[in-house]
């Protein structure tokens, strides 16, 4: 296979005009967002999607609450549907914001229809596809349309719902500044795609690892666990998420010559995570680090920390393109898997 021969190597690179269209249509429906904001000063935030779009809410629970300072969780939507008395907080105002590329994944359909049934609170919506189930049930729909994507795996879908998920944020808090400084992001993303090209197809194209793990802490987490879902789909090789001090907590008994160790370093924490990481070198691992400086792949953005997670993506897309391009697969399809699952959840 070719790269003319698969949409997915498109999908990543083109990325970044989904980022734009992102910004564009929140600004379009910024009294939309304000007023939601404002008729509910104290709501709680609870994220939810499935797979790819659970990452995703891990990820928006995380810089959601640190940007507006509301409470913020994130559920897998079968989660919410069998155990919404385990995981909703009784007696709190709260805002569902269901995330689906396809708008029509059953599991998140159903919590988000459980929801609604129980009066608990606003629905937003954050999807692909404006016209599709979900948003039919949203109080608030934000649709990419440019994210859409005809391979199975979520590439530019999830950094479009990524970029309009830190758009929802700072129009929710009114944070001007940060609003003004993302207009940088699609920008700066054809930057890293184009910067970290080389390197992400050298170590995408070494099959003598055998294993991956990826780190990465607070709003990271839920990069490497989509890093580590992408690996997985794309590429069939054993792959696993860590936050960054947990992994010295057995994982690393794991770690071999043929184990490639990739982190996603902040800032604030720098100094621990490395030390992680040149703790798994000694014990013979390969060792790979992502970073805003002075790391193995460099963003150099100067963007503010709190929007700058999206720009970790590509660099991570393009190994498992890389890898399962040099495996002999095929990236849009992965094995066993279609773009969304259906399932029959009416007698819950
Ligand atoms: C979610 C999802 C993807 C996964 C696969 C199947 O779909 O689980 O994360 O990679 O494509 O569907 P959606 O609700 O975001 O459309």
């Amino acid at each position: 296979m070719t790269i003319a021969s698969n949409y997915t190597y498109q999908e990543i690179i083109s990325q970044p005009i989904a980022w734009a269209q992102a910004l564009e249509m929140s600004k379009s429906i910024k009294d939309e967002i304000n007023q939601l904001g404002a008729a509910h000063p104290n709501i709680r935030l609870q994220f939810t999607g499935c797979g790819s779009t659970y990452y995703l809410s891990l990820i928006a629970a995380s810089l959601f609450q640190e940007i507006t300072g509301h409470g913020a969780r994130a559920f897998p939507a079968s989660e919410l549907v069998f155990y919404p008395n385990t995981l909703y907080e009784v007696d709190t105002p709260t805002m569902l914001v269901a995330i689906s590329r396809s708008g029509t994944t059953s599991e998140t359909i159903a919590a988000v229809r459980q929801f609604r049934e129980k009066e608990q609170g606003p629905v937003v919506a954050i999807t692909n596809y404006g016209d599709s189930p979900l948003s039919d049930l949203a109080d608030l729909t934000l649709a990419i349309p440019a994210g859409q994507e005809k391979s199975v795996a979520q590439t530019r879908s999830f950094s479009s719902m990524f970029v309009t998920v830190l758009s929802l944020a700072a129009q929710f808090s009114r944070r001007s500044d940060l609003l003004d400084a993302m207009e940088k992001l699609p920008g700066l993303g054809e930057k890293v795609i184009h910067a970290c090209l080389p390197q992400a197809k050298s170590v995408g194209e070494n099959l003598e690892l055998d294993r991956f793990y990826f780190l990465g802490s607070g709003p990271r987490y839920g990069l490497a666990c989509e890093a580590n879902l992408k690996m997985k789909e794309m590429t069939l090789t054993h792959s696993e998420p860590f936050h960054f001090l947990e992994f010295r907590h057995g994982p690393m008994s794991m770690v071999t010559g043929t184990a490639m160790v990739i982190g996603l370093l902040s800032d604030n924490n720098r100094a621990q995570e490395q030390a992680v990481l040149d703790e798994m070198r000694l014990l013979g691992g390969q060792i790979l680090s992502l970073g805003e400086s002075d790391a193995d792949i460099s963003l150099d953005s100067s963007l503010p920390v709190q929007i700058r997670d999206v720009l970790y993506l590509p660099p991570l897309q393009l190994m498992a393109y890389y890898r399962s391009m040099a495996k002999g697969l095929n990236p849009d399809q992965p094995h066993n898997l279609k773009a969304v699952v259906k399932l029959d959840l009416e007698s819950i």
